[in-house]
Parts: structure tokens; sequence; C-alpha cells
């Protein structure tokens, strides 16, 4: 079986973004692979973040891994980055052979240095050496991402490849998988829905604030009264509704939008409805595995043991390769 490695920042709660674009597409894929997850909380310091707040945002989305239908932590390992020190040395190694030009391309890094300005730190820039590290730690050769990752996994095959060039062939080379529900929109209809833009509903959101959050949402610009018709291939909600509700529902919420037949307000109730009942499961698990914090960290713990070995046999290879 091939490594399938999934990694996520515990930078806020998990969103409906991070529902759509990867964790439910990795339910579907893990049977099919040698699966590791892993929350990354080395790379959600590259931005400002409350100390205090960290740990209790590790184990919530812990709980939103296990809650989501993932197999059973004992068949893939579900794990905290920080607690295996393997994925920082061999980050460091990646620094040494790899360009600081290739490093300055990434879309991302232009993306956040903006969106930080005043913290553009270094880890910030390197943050995909790390992540590359994460993926071949573990030989890993399948990454499941959404379409704003794409640009990262290329570059970490750029770093297996060179590695290889330099030190002899060791690293595969990762590939990504980009599934449908790769790019959802924030409430604002504007970015990408994102933990940390405050444009998102968490997958735990509880069903009265996910019915506030969508009334506000941005639907098409163009449609200012219910009399106007509007076009639903600008419209978020629609977007949303092709991930939540049925065809037949997708077409009464399509043709009634750009016949002015129905109104948002209408559009917005059904796509409320579909949204909390499809969460409602996850929500109510997650919500028991946040009142086992014990249980929690028993998992995380298991998971690093497990990573650990693993991690450690790489690193003799690659200590052996480039002798040290
Ligand atoms: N809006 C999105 N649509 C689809 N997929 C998304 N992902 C994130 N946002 C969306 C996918 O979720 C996985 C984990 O993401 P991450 O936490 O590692 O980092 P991120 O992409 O930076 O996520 P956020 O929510 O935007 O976090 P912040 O606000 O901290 O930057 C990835 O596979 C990602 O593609």
């Amino acid at each position: 079986m091939k490594t399938m490695f999934s990694g996520m920042q515990p930078t806020g709660a998990p969103h409906v973004g991070n529902w759509l674009g990867a964790l439910k597409n990795w339910v579907g894929l893990a049977k099919d692979y040698d699966s590791i997850f892993c929350i990354v909380d080395l790379h959600a310091m590259t931005v400002e973040y409350e100390p205090a707040l960290l740990r209790e945002r590790i184990r919530n989305l812990a709980a939103v891994f296990l809650a989501s239908g993932l197999p059973a932590p004992e068949h893939c390992p579900l794990f905290v980055q920080s607690h295996v020190q393997e994925h920082t040395q061999l980050a460091w190694i990646f620094n040494t052979v790899t360009p600081m030009g290739e490093l300055g391309r990434m879309t991302q890094f232009k993306d956040k240095a903006a969106q930080h300005a005043k913290n553009i730190n270094t880890g910030l820039f390197t943050y995909p050496l790390l992540q590359a590290a994460d993926i071949l730690l573990y030989k890993g050769e399948v990454v499941p991402v959404g379409e704003d990752q794409v640009q990262h996994i290329e570059l970490a095959r750029i770093v297996a490849r060179k590695f290889n060039n330099r030190f002899g062939e060791f690293f595969a080379e990762p590939k990504e998988i980009v599934t449908k529900g790769s790019r959802i929109l924030g409430l604002d209809g504007k970015a990408k829905m994102s933990k940390s833009l405050g444009n998102h509903i968490e997958i735990t959101e509880d069903p009265d604030s996910i019915r506030t959050k969508l009334k506000g949402a941005v639907t098409d610009p163009k449609r200012m009264r219910r009399s106007d018709p509007g076009d639903p291939s600008v419209c978020n909600m629609f977007t949303l509704h092709k991930h939540f509700s049925t065809p037949e529902q997708q077409e009464w919420a399509a043709s009634g939008c750009r016949a002015a037949g129905i109104g948002c307000f209408d559009c917005k109730k059904v796509l409320a409805d579909n949204m909390i009942e499809q969460l409602a499961p996850i929500r109510e698990k997650a919500l028991d595995w946040i009142a086992r914090p014990k249980d929690l960290d028993d998992v995380l713990d298991q998971g690093a043991k497990a990573c650990r070995a693993r991690a450690q046999k790489t690193m003799d290879g690659v200590r052996a390769l480039t002798g040290l």
C-alpha cells in the first residue's frame, strides 16, 4: 500500500472548507492507503497565536478528526507534529539543499506575508520545507490537499529530487490528490474560507449560529432586490448547495434564483437545514471527544509512538547518506 500523509494546522476551529476540501476526502481515501494524519502545530507557529490556546486547539482539531469518520487510530495514526522531533531535523537538512529562489516563488508565502505584514518570520518562508519533511519522513507518496497547497507538494518533489541528486536515491517523489471542494470561498464570497480570516463556519458550529452566519453571507452581488434575477454561477451559496443539497434542491435553487422565483433567504434556509443535518453527527461525536481530554491525549500519544518509530528509521537512512 502507498503511504498517504495528511496534515492540518491548529490555527483555529476547523471549518466547512477544511471539511469539504480535506477531511471528507481523507475519510474516503484512508482505507486505500497506509494513512497518517498529523496536527501540524509547528506550522501554526508561523503566524501570531496565543500560546495558552494552542493545546486546546490541538485537542479540538483531534476531536474533529476522530469524529469525521477516519479509520480507527490503531490503524491510521493521528499525532501531533511537534511530538516527533525528526520532522524538524529533516526540515533542517532540506534547508541545506533548497535554493532560496524556490521558496520565494511560493504564492502562499506571498499571500501570508501580505496578510501578516508585521510578522514575516523566517518560518513562514521555510514552511514548505517543513511540510516536505512531514511527508518524506514517512516516505509519503500521496498527499490529499486543497488547490491552495498544490504548489507546496510540487516543491516537496523538487526537494526530494535535490536530496537524491546530492546524496543518492532515497526519497520517492510525492503526488498531490486534489479533489472536489478543493477551494471553498468564505462567507464574504471573496477570499477562501479560512480559520484566520473570520469568514468561516466551524464544523462544530451550533445550528443557530450556522443559520445566523448564512443569513449574513454574501450572494450574487448584482442581485440587490428579491425581484432581480440572480446568477447562481457567481454565488457562493450555490457552490455550497452543490456540496450539501440533493440534485433536485440544487436545480430548485438555480432555476429559482435565475427566474427570481425564490429569494436568497429561501435558498439559504434550505442550505442551512442541509448543512446542520450533515454536520450534526460530526459535531455530536467531536463534542463527546472534547469532553474526554485524557482519551484524546492517549490517542495522540499512541499515534506519536507509532510515527516516531517510522521517522527514526528514515532518519537513520538520511544520517548514513549525509555523513552525520
Ligand atoms: N477554503 C478551503 N477550501 C477547501 N480546502 C481548504 N483547505 C483549507 N481551506 C480550504 C484545506 O484544508 C487542509 C488543511 O489546511 P491547513 O489548516 O493546513 O491550512 P490552510 O489551508 O491555511 O487552512 P486555513 O483554514 O486557511 O487556515 P489559516 O487560516 O490558518 O491559514 C489543506 O489541505 C487545505 O488545502
